[in-house]
């Protein structure tokens, strides 16, 4: 009974069925639902035809008991609140404009929604999930579907599977130039073609759940394909990079949506706190941050690098980054913390597996030695977050910083590009990688893993092992996920 928390993708305000407003003039048009078989709808991948199929079911309009009512039956209020139509309107104001205008009655289309153990305590409504109306734009005139949800809050449109699964909001910060928009472009374009392997022959599979998707979709084209790197990000408030996880596991199914947000660096190190100041409630309600931090801007590693791979960096850039976090972002936590899961992710450690030697990195330290076989394994997160927090510390005041700052880290390194990319400067000074095939991600998905994991949603492989001895132990851990969880 009800349904998942219908959580904004960018606000993270969370709404219900009677709050959510739908999009009346983005509506399916000349067919009423019942007329045309559902596969025949626009091929929209938000539309709830694509999806939904048997699933949706619909209910009577909440008219169905009161047939006779007529306008002494009315209650005053109502009758001298006239509802003006407009573009985003909830459920029952258009029910009540299209009663007003004495169109035909409305007709709401539910979805059945299972909602797992773990979520049982989280639903305020007992209703299922309200997924369109069906009404009458003028008199006697066709019958439209309303299927868009929009958040009451903020006005962004949610995505269609909204309130079927859990939302998950990521912040992604970092300091300019550190790597999060090629980071998101390169995890965009893993996730679209990844099989998703993972421990106990479970997987992990996505697919995109939201238009503005396009917009990663394309960067990730030209990155990969062209190697043209995105220039510095622009836009204060970016669309998300939504993607529907699936996770698979023996006959089990878990399914979220999760929403990555991608900062622009510049507004965490600038001179005044505005941008970072708006958006604090949203921070505060994120469910997982992911902060990246560049090698390149640790004076140490900076000074040892040769010339020619050396970034422009500004040696004050994490001062101002922590004082930014202290004073615009922390006020919005309790206990000026941030608990949600956080991983600290360091950037480029192709240029950190390249320079080991000079940087006299030891060829153990997970972060520059080989990939293990295989992932994912206690020891596996173990040695990432032991080898990525011995060269945080060349930076020893950041280091404390987010350790305090964020106490439920774990630390890992990345790269977005691989060991054997050459960027160079192009035309207009923008930047272009010359062998694009040779692009070759290290550690990109492993992140997203991590959060999965702390959020519940995956079960807990870091406190699994490899070799028989340890397998009571692991099927254990998947054992009572199960339980749990699905
Ligand atoms: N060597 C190497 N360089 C990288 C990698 N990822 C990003 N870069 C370089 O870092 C630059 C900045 O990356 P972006 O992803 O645009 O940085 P950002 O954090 O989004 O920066 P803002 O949008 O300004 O906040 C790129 O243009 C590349 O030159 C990587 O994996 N390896
Ligand atoms: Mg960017
Ligand atoms: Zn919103």
């Amino acid at each position: 009974m009800g349904y998942y928390p219908i959580k904004c993708i960018r606000c993270a305000h969370v709404t219900d069925n009677e709050h959510v407003l739908f999009n009346t003039k983005d509506v399916i048009g000349d067919v009423f639902v019942k007329d045309r078989p559902e596969t025949a709808a626009a091929p929209d991948m938000t539309s709830p035809f694509m999806e939904m199929k048997s699933e949706t079911v619909t209910k009577g309009s909440i008219w169905d008991d009161d047939d006779e009512d007529t306008a002494e039956d009315i209650p005053m209020q109502e009758l001298q609140a006239t509802i003006e139509f407009s573009q985003y309107m909830t459920c029952s104001d258009i029910e009540k404009y299209c009663e007003q205008q004495g169109f035909d009655r409305c007709q709401r289309h539910y979805q059945h929604v299972d909602v797992t153990p773990d979520f049982a305590g989280k639903i305020t409504d007992v209703n299922d999930l309200l997924t369109g109306l069906s009404f009458q734009k003028e008199k006697d005139g066709k019958t439209v579907k309303a299927y868009k949800r929009i958040c009451p809050h903020c006005h962004c449109e949610l995505p269609s599977r909204s309130g079927s699964m859990p939302t998950y909001n990521v912040t992604v910060m970092g300091t300019s130039a550190s790597g999060k928009t090629v980071y998101l472009s390169a995890l965009n374009w893993l996730l679209a073609q990844s099989q998703g392997d993972l421990p106990y022959r479970s997987s992990l599979t996505c697919l995109s759940a939201n238009k503005a998707n396009q917009d990663f979709v394309n960067k990730s084209n030209t990155l990969f394909e062209q190697g043209v790197l995105p220039g510095t990000t622009q836009i204060v408030l970016t669309e998300p990079l939504v993607v529907e996880m699936t996770y698979r596991l023996q006959d089990r199914m878990k399914r979220c949506l999760i929403a990555l947000a991608d900062m622009r660096g510049e507004d965490l190190v600038a001179q005044d706190g505005e941008n970072l100041l708006a958006r604090g409630e949203f921070f505060a309600r994120a469910d997982a941050f992911m902060v990246l931090v560049s090698p390149m801007n640790m004076q140490y590693i900076h000074n040892s690098l040769p010339n020619g791979e050396r970034e422009e960096s500004n040696s004050n850039v994490h001062q101002t980054l922590m004082s930014n976090i202290s004073e615009y972002i922390l006020p919005f936590f309790q206990n000026g913390v941030i608990a949600a899961p956080t991983v600290v992710m360091m950037s480029k450690c192709d240029v950190l597996m390249n320079n080991a030697a000079r940087l006299a990195i030891p060829l153990s330290n997970a972060v520059v030695a080989a990939e293990p076989p295989i992932k994912f394994t206690g020891t596996y997160f173990a040695q990432q977050n032991r080898g990525t927090q011995t060269i945080m510390q060349c930076d020893q005041s950041l280091f404390s910083f987010l350790k305090n700052t964020f106490p439920r880290t774990y630390f890992t390194s990345f790269s977005s590009l691989g060991r054997n990319i050459v960027i160079e400067e192009g035309e207009n000074s923008e930047k272009k990688i010359q062998n694009p095939n040779a692009i070759r991600p290290i550690r990109v998905v492993d992140p997203i893993i991590y959060i999965l994991i702390s959020l519940g949603f995956l079960p807990d492989f870091s406190l699994m092992e490899l070799g028989p001895q340890h397998t009571e132990n692991n099927i254990g851990i998947l054992n009572r996920w199960i339980a749990e969880r699905t």
